[in-house]
Formats: structure tokens, C-alpha cells, sequence
């Protein structure tokens, strides 16, 4: 007789910045051993990541990943490895490779093994052409190889539910503000540094003008949207199901420099613009989300005070348990 495993959830891209978090959160929910975090790195030990399955898989070999499917009975992906937008502009054919045909590869597993899949997108989706609040339905014109690979990831997650029937659900996270991991070759990166160097240099160089805004949300937010989205009835959701737009808080480099100013004595913040400024400059300030709203009662709960005030006290914690 055949044993019947208990299903269990894999996560790509694990060992980054929503990995580290998602992680945690899905062993949370759904017990240590039934995720299995893999990335293309290899690590020895991991704060989080290694309190329970760990596995090296690149998201490019789809046989390696078909055999981590079949023996460990995974019945979700959440798709997370990729590479970000100035990591993809320094490497735009790998960027291609890994962001699409990384996708395809998770898409194709979904399809024939009947797995339910989380696949992100991003407010990268949006070019220069699209209105400063971005609306959910609009033409999608990114000007970055990384958002014409999130463009593509839309499509092509559409086609497969719309085809085959595959399960695939995806956020259009905006730039992502967290403590517990790094922020990884992003062009939103700078909301992530600027806290490190004010609590450890008391001053910042940002790469990005101070009239830079954008649509910014704390992990807490993000990973509580992934956990919903995915727990939401299958005919509650609409078109948008391959990319919902979600918004948390809008802010220019500068009220984000002048939130930590108001809290730590003396930080200095100058702005030096580099190539992200580009990428930055062509994505909107702000996404409507009724969509998430009326699908999923979406509702963020971070803006930009409460944000600085958690990122702020953890890693100071963080800092002195460190030191
Ligand atoms: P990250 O760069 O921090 O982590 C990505 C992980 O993927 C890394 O650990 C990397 O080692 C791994 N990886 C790269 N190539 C791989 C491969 N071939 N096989 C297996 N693993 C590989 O990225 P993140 O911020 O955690 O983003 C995760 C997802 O969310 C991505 O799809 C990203 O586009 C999307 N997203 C992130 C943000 C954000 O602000 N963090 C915003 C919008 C969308
Ligand atoms: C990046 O800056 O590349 C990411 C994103 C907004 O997708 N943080």
C-alpha cells in the first residue's frame, strides 16, 4: 500500500527579503516540517529558514524541481526567486531567464501536478505613461527588463487559469520595507538602508532625489496581503487575481528622511542620485487598490509613522543583541 503524505508547501527565492519572513509566517500557520524553503544559495544555518526543511533548488531546473514536488507532496508553491530590478538592469538576459523562465517552470509544475501557486508581481508592471495613482487596468508600459518580466509573469499566469485551471494568485507588491532580512538589489532598497545607517552612522547618502515618491509598504503588511490573498475563495477573485495591486503607504525619500530626523538626534540625510533614480522616476506614486479592497477586504495597517516607529525599534533591539 502507498502512503499518503500530508501535503506541504514549497517556497523558491526563500533566503530573501519576503522569503525570510514568508517563511515564518507559513511555518506558523502550517507546522516547520510542511514548508520547505529552497533557494539557489546554499547556507549552514539561518535564524529562521533553518528551524525547518531547507533545500538547494535553482528555480532553472525544472527537473530538480519536479522531484522536490513529487517526493515531498506539494500541493502549493510560493514562487519568490527572481531578480530585482537593478540587479536585472545589470543583467537583463538573466534577469529574463530567471524572472520568465523560472515561472514557467513553477507554471508547468503547477499544471501537471495540480499545486496551487503564489506568484508575485510588483508596481514595476507600471511605465512613465501610466497616471500618478496607478489604477489596476491600465496599459503596461515598463521601461526596466525587470517590470517587462513582471508584465509577463501577469500574462502568463492568466493563461494558465484561464487555459488549465491552474491556481495562480499574485500581488503587485510596491517597494517592500522590512528589518529581519535585507532588501535585495531593488531600486526601493534606499527605504530599507536608510534605517541601517541612521541607527549605525547617523547619516545617509540616498540614491534617489528627495522628491522621489513612491508606493511603499511595511513586510507586516505584505506578508499578512500574501497569507489573505491566498486564503481567499477561488470565485472571489477577478481578473486581478494575477497581479492585484495593494497599496500601503505613499512617501518621498525626503518624509521618509525627515520621520527618522524627528527620532534620531542628529541624523543627516543627502540625496545623490544614480541610474534607480530612472527606474524610479518611471513608476507611479501610488496604486488604487478597491480592487484587493472589494475582492478580499484588503486593508493595509502601516503608514509612514507607524512603519518608521516598528523599523526603528527593531533593529536598534537587533543592533544591541548583535553587539
Ligand atoms: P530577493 O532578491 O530578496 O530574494 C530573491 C531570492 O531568489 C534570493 O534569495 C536569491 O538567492 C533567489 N534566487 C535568485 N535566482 C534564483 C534561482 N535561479 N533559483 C532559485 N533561487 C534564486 O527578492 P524579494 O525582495 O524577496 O522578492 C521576492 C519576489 O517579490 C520577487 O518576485 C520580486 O520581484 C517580488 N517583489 C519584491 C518587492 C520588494 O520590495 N522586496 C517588491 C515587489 C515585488
Ligand atoms: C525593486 O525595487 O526592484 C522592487 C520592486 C518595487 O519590485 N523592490
Amino acid at each position: 500500500m502507498t502512503e499518503v503524505l500530508p501535503s506541504k508547501v514549497l517556497v523558491t527565492g526563500a533566503l530573501g527579503q519576503i522569503g525570510t519572513e514568508l517563511v515564518a509566517a507559513l511555518r506558523e500557520l502550517h507546522g516547520n516540517d510542511a514548508v520547505i524553503a529552497s533557494d539557489i544559495r546554499e547556507i549552514d544555518d539561518h535564524p529562521v529558514i533553518t528551524n525547518g526543511p531547507f533545500t538547494v533548488a535553482d528555480v532553472l531546473d525544472k527537473d530538480a524541481l519536479e522531484e522536490i514536488v513529487i517526493d515531498n507532496s506539494i500541493s502549493t508553491i510560493y514562487h519568490l526567486a527572481a531578480l530585482l530590478s537593478a540587479t536585472g538592469e545589470k543583467n537583463p538576459e538573466l534577469c529574463e531567464r530567471v524572472n520568465v523562465g523560472g515561472l514557467s517552470n513553477v507554471l508547468e509544475l503547477a499544471r501537471v501536478h495540480n499545486l496551487r501557486l503564489f506568484s508575485p508581481s510588483s508596481i514595476a508592471v507600471y511605465g512613465p505613461d501610466c497616471p500618478k495613482h496607478a489604477p489596476q487596468i491600465t496599459p503596461l508600459n515598463p521601461t526596466t527588463v525587470y517590470g517587462k518580466t513582471k508584465v509577463a509573469g501577469e500574462v502568463m499566469a492568466r493563461y494558465y487559469w484561464e487555459a488549465h485551471g491552474v491556481d495562480v494568485r499574485g500581488l503587485r507588491y510596491p517597494g517592500l520595507v522590512s528589518w529581519k532580512a535585507p532588501a535585495g538589489g531593488g531600486t526601493t532598497d534606499y527605504a530599507v538602508d536608510i534605517f541601517h545607517h541612521a541607527i549605525k552612522d547617523g547619516n545617509y547618502d540616498c540614491f534617489v532625489r528627495q522628491d522621489t515618491r513612491l508606493p511603499m509598504m511595511y513586510m507586516d503588511d505584505a506578508i499578512r496581503a500574501t497569507l489573505e490573498l491566498m486564503a481567499t475563495p477561488v470565485e472571489s477573485l477577478t481578473d486581478a487575481r494575477a497581479g492585484y495591486n495593494i497599496a500601503g503607504c505613499s512617501f518621498t525619500a525626503e518624509e521618509l528622511a525627515d520621520a527618522i530626523k524627528s527620532r534620531v538626534d542628529n541624523f543627516e540625510c543627502t540625496f545623490t542620485p544614480d541610474i534607480r533614480q530612472e527606474y524610479a522616476d518611471s513608476w507611479p506614486d501610488s496604486v488604487d487598490d478597491s480592487e484587493a479592497k472589494n475582492d478580499w477586504a484588503w486593508e493595509a495597517q502601516y503608514g509612514l509613522e507607524n512603519l518608521v516607529d516598528e523599523m526603528l525599534a527593531n533593529l536598534i533591539h537587533k543592533y544591541e543583541v548583535e553587539a
